[in-house]
């Protein structure tokens, strides 16, 4: 090896150095982790339903590794969802079986989607994107029920 190639790799090996440094550093010393990206209001902070009459209701939808915030959507036969969707951590997938939803979940943005649910029956919701190791356990569901079952 000559004294060429020992400088290289001298120069090498301190800019590896330095980046593994900047990169402990920002995670412990600054605490910096996976960004919470939370978008608009306190709609998000907690995913839920919102029944607003007989026939409509608005869906607030945040994913997550490795789930969906709500994970289980209980609503009449007959209504028309408005699904507002997010994410609090990567990009993730909003697929509704059987109802041609295709939606992306992005942190620090808002996707939204009108959806009729007029038969009874329960609609598997999967992420299609991939996001990580638990991405293939990540699911959700929609249950439709008849309108005298409902509490
Ligand atoms: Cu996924």
């Amino acid at each position: 090896m000559n004294k060429y190639e020992i400088k290289v790799v001298l120069l090498s090996g301190l800019l590896l150095s330095s980046f593994l440094f900047a990169l402990l550093y920002n995670a412990f010393s600054r605490k910096i982790d996976t960004p919470a990206c939370i978008p608009y209001n306190a709609a998000f902070e907690k995913g839920h339903v919102r029944q607003l009459d007989d026939s409509t209701c608005e869906v607030y939808v945040s994913a997550h590794m490795w789930g969906f915030d709500p994970a289980e959507i209980v609503i009449p036969v007959g209504t028309t969802v408005e699904f507002y969707l997010t994410s609090t951590d990567v990009v993730h997938g909003f697929n509704i079986d059987g109802k041609g939803v295709n939606l992306m979940a992005v942190p620090g943005g808002v996707n939204r989607i009108t959806v009729p649910f007029n038969s009874i029956g329960t609609y598997r919701i999967v992420c299609h994107e991939f996001c990580g190791i638990g991405h293939q356990n990540m699911m959700g569901k929609i249950i439709v029920k008849d309108k005298i079952y409902q509490q």
